[in-house]
């Protein structure tokens, strides 16, 4: 019998700096609410969902950002997001900014900052959690950009690896699932961890500015889209898994994030995208026993991976130059 499921993206138009939480909440309940109209059993929000895109702002002392981060899930602002939840029978995954007190590497207990994601199930649970391990941007202020990206300044690199958790969802006893936030979607280290525990279902959420912020070369506009979907596409084929990703587009603080959100099969086909760069949502129907065919023959990872060939994944960070060849001396 066909394991099927209807996810959404729930695209998010612009936040404003100036705009509460509570008015992206209300935006988000509205998306919710749309979904489960179109028969939608798990929802996928982007990443930093509930604020403006803060890392753009560059504050001098690090609490200073603190307005930007959630101490408690749910909070006061979040709970109607679990309400709705509960109430619609409806999962969801939600992208935040995370402040929370935690032993660091010295064992003693500190203030610490993750770019977060969770995945909450019907009743109400959060069934797991993510913190995003590749920061993309800088941790000083860069005068030679146009606009700044400090996510290495405000949050540490997560610290519980990429994980997936086979839970129950929709009408579906169990389904493996997985997380990532933008920047990972790039990695194809992320998507391979997460195949390795056989997701079949990759949930992330993203901020990708439309323009090329950096101030140093060229890159043609309509790359951005393109690179955003090609890792996702490319991760979902050779992962043979399904992926919800999902975008805040639009001109936010005056700066253009691209929404272009999809939702991508296992055969690496984007079987739904959004078309507008505001509040939007976009299903599909998912059998996840398609999965089985790329799990069993070209990617059947138990026959055919060289672990001991890719030693220079896990041991090295950067490139190295290669031996140069040179002539071999006549003898
Ligand atoms: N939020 C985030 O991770 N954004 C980065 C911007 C990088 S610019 C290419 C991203 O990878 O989309």
């Amino acid at each position: 019998m066909a394991r099927n499921i209807i996810v959404a993206a729930a695209q998010l138009g612009p936040i404003q700096k100036a705009e509460p939480r509570s008015v992206a909440v209300a935006r988000m309940l509205r998306l919710l609410e749309q979904a489960h109209r179109r028969g939608t059993e798990l929802v996928v929000f982007p990443e930093l969902a509930l604020t403006t895109f803060f890392p753009r702002h560059y504050y001098e002392s690090i609490e200073e950002a603190d307005q930007w981060f959630e101490t408690a899930m749910p909070s006061n602002e979040t709970e109607p997001l679990f309400a709705a939840a509960r109430r619609l029978g409806i999962g969801f995954h939600l992208g935040y900014a995370e402040l929370c007190e935690e032993a660091g590497e010295t064992g003693r207990a500190r203030r610490r900052r993750f770019n977060s994601a969770i995945l909450v199930g019907p009743e109400g649970d959060i069934l797991l959690k993510y913190r995003k391990i590749h920061l993309p941007g800088h941790a000083a202020f860069d005068p030679a950009r146009n606009v700044q990206h400090l996510e290495k300044r405000y949050f540490e690199v997560g610290n519980l690896g990429f994980p997936v958790i086979r839970a129950p969802m929709g009408a579906l006893p169990g389904i493996n699932m997985g997380m990532m936030i933008c920047n990972d979607r790039r990695w194809p280290e992320a998507w391979r961890v997460l195949g390795l525990q056989k997701a079949e279902l990759v949930l992330l959420g993203y901020n990708t500015p439309s323009l090329n912020q950096e101030g140093r070369g060229f890159e043609a506009h309509h790359l951005r889209v393109f690179h955003s979907h090609l890792s996702v596409q490319a991760g979902c084929y050779q992962n043979a898994c399904f992926a919800v990703a999902t975008a805040k587009a639009g001109t936010e603080d005056g700066c253009e994030l691209l929404g272009h959100s999809i939702i991508v099969n296992p055969h690496g086909e984007i079987i739904a995208m959004a078309t507008t760069w505001d509040d939007e949502v976009i299903t599909a129907g998912c059998d996840l026993d398609i999965c089985t065919l790329g799990r069993t023959t070209v990617f059947a990872f138990e026959k055919h991976r060289r672990p001991e060939h890719y030693t220079r994944i896990t041991s090295q960070i950067g490139a190295v130059d290669p031996p140069v060849w040179e002539r071999k001396a006549a003898e």
